[in-house]
């Protein structure tokens, strides 16, 4: 496990198939709080029992003022050097015009920063606080209202409207899943940025990939489940990091 940031730039730069999976982590500059680190509580609930069916089901209004709160963080969020540093490594990646890409972005957070940022092609597994899927007729449709004006925001149809997001004991959407195992199973380096690694089955695509044959990066401000098992492990901020591997 070498430790130094000039051995993984140069792997990044040699390699032609790249896998980043980001987390939480990767949007903390920006002022978006994680999940699990100081500030991801709210109202002392933590997202463990709020991001659930369950939680929805009996109380749709507690869990969207919860989600209400966070669309209005996140709006006033900007992508940091880290998203920005991410698109620069999908623009030097870009295979010929149309072929296919040699830098994925596989994405656990919902927060379109990375979209914001200028990220082309963006595999979110977990999905899109932007997005809201209605309960009656399973219309999707993207939703930017901030603040929401009624808690739960209604469809036309009637039904009410819950978050476009995967919740914890919900299935990934299959296709962006088995677009990130495709990619993690044919990456020369795959970078774990910003995520504590605890989210299954997100986390288990590094372990995948590593399996594959592919070189494992943590970059991450604390030790993660990873770091054992990775070639380079890179504590601190992703903000600082990724830009010093370009
Ligand atoms: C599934 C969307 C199966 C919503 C999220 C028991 C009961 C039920 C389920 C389970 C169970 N045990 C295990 C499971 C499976 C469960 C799971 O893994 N649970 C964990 C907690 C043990 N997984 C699921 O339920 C998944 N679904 O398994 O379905 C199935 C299959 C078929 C049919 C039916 C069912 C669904 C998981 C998705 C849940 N949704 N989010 C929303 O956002 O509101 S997960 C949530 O956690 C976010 O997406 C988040 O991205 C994700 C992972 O967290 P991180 O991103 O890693 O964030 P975290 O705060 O943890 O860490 C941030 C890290 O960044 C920290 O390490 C910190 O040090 C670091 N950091 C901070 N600042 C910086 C930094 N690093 C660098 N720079 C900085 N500046
Ligand atoms: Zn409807």
């Amino acid at each position: 496990m070498t430790d130094s940031i000039g051995a993984l730039r140069q792997a990044v730069d040699e390699a032609e198939r790249i896998v980043a999976l980001t987390g939480a982590g990767i949007s903390a500059e920006s002022g978006v709080p994680t999940f699990r680190g100081p500030g991801g509580l709210w109202r002392n609930y933590s997202p463990e029992k709020l991001a659930t069916p369950e939680a929805f089901a009996e109380n749709p209004r507690l869990v969207w003022e919860w989600y209400d709160w966070r669309r209005s963080l996140i709006r006033k969020a900007e992508p940091n050097a880290g998203h920005l540093a991410l698109v620069e490594l999908e623009r030097r990646k870009a295979g010929e015009a149309g072929g296919p890409s040699g830098f994925t972005l596989v994405t656990q957070n919902v927060d379109g920063l990375h979209d914001r940022a200028g990220s082309r092609n963006v595999v979110k597994l977990h999905g899109d606080i932007w997005w809201v899927r209605c309960m009656g007729c399973g219309v999707e449709q993207r939703n930017e209202q901030v603040p929401l004006e009624d808690l739960p925001p209604r469809c036309a149809c009637g039904g009410s409207l819950r978050p476009g997001v995967v919740w914890f004991g919900e299935p990934l959407p299959e296709a962006e899943w088995e677009r990130a195992v495709e990619a993690s199973s044919n990456a020369q380096v795959f970078l774990a940025v910003g995520t504590s690694a605890v989210v299954y089955p997100a986390a288990g695509l590094a372990e995948l990939a590593q399996a594959a044959g592919a070189r494992l990066a943590v970059v991450n401000a604390e030790p993660t489940p990873l770091d054992a098992m990775a070639d380079w492990v890179l504590p601190g901020k992703s903000g600082e990091l990724l830009p010093r591997l370009l």
